[in-house]
């Protein structure tokens, strides 16, 4: 089925369904593959868009989107970026002239449902936890680099940043370890979709020290903030997550960079809408999703300026 990404938020079962259409429709473009189950069984699907010209091992970059349920603009993104990427493609050609793309726009996906079925707020994910009074452990927390400080995580089920009895006790946060260090001899750019706040954060978030590689990760941030705030008046703040925002232990991009070879490994902080800021109206998705996309555009234009690869 076609999807109507800038009129309304879908469920996990109808972007799969989406994303099983896609390599119908484009058969020299996409593919989709199951790299895992989440906790209730949902499969947890990929989609690789190329350029079909038979090149494999291209540099990769690779987005994620809804690891924290509630954060429904994060998928509409996600989306919004394969639909320029494929409705588009004359377009945006040049973007996939050396690098593949693969995006997976639902993490937590049974948090994801149980955010539009039963509690619009819920962060977390659904597997129940040594405590019976609370279910679900923070994905963002769970991943193995740095894991288990209580500065910037939490041991306690009752908390929205609890991290897990251990690292990656959850299987979506296996499943997109397992993706990371599928492709760590190639993962040039690590996107992860958030909202909300107008940021793009860098590792470290375990701590105030700063990866080697952060002045190219800061060009990259650069370059998307500039692009939007042209564009749209919209405004960035870039630097590291730690001094940004908050600190984190465990978290996706901390082991992007420090175990899966990521070169640049960005969490970009979607704008916020809505009542609480993670439920922006279905009116005000097209403008945040076009101006993002204006961003995450002109990040992989840098990403891909730099880091040409030899052949
Ligand atoms: O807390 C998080 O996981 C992210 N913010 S959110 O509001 N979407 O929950 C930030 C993660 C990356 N930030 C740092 N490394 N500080
Ligand atoms: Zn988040």
């Amino acid at each position: 089925p076609r999807l109507d990404v800038l009129g309304g938020f879908y469920t996990h079962a109808e972007i799969n369904e989406y994303l099983d259409s896609l390599p119908e429709r484009y058969p020299q473009h996409a593919f989709v593959k199951q790299f895992g189950w989440s906790y209730e069984r949902r499969p947890l699907k990929l989609l690789t868009i190329h350029n079909g010209d038979g090149r494999s091992n291209k540099p990769v970059i690779f987005i994620d989107a809804a690891m924290h349920a509630r954060e429904w603009i994060a998928p509409s993104l996600a989306l919004y970026i394969i639909q320029q990427l494929l409705d588009n493609y004359a377009e945006n050609k040049q973007l996939l002239q050396d690098y593949d793309w693969i995006i997976m726009p639902v993490v937590n996906a049974d948090g994801y449902e149980f955010s539009h079925t039963d509690s619009r707020y819920w962060r977390k994910t659904r597997k129940p936890t040594w405590d019976p009074e609370n279910i679900g452990t923070d994905l963002n927390r769970n991943f193995g680099y740095e894991w288990g400080h209580d500065e910037g995580s939490s041991p306690d089920p009752a908390e929205e940043i609890y991290r897990g009895e251990h690292a990656f006790d959850q299987p979506e946060s296996q499943v997109v370890r397992d993706i990371l260090l599928h492709y760590s001899d190639r993962l040039t750019f690590y996107l992860s979709l958030h909202s909300y706040g107008n940021f793009f954060l860098l590792p470290w978030g375990h701590t105030s020290d700063l990866p080697k590689n952060y002045n190219d990760m800061m060009e990259v941030a650069d370059a998307g903030a500039l692009a939007i705030v042209q564009a749209t008046n919209e405004i960035y703040s870039y630097g590291s997550g730690y001094h940004l925002m908050y600190p984190t232990s465990g978290d996706s991009t901390d082991y992007a960079v420090a175990v899966a070879n990521a070169t640049v490994a960005i969490t970009m902080e979607l704008p916020a809408g809505g009542f609480l800021g993670f439920d922006p109206w279905v009116s005000h998705i097209e403008g945040i999703v076009t101006e993002s996309w204006i961003g995450v555009r002109a990040m992989a234009m840098e990403v891909i300026r730099r880091y040409q690869p030899e052949s």
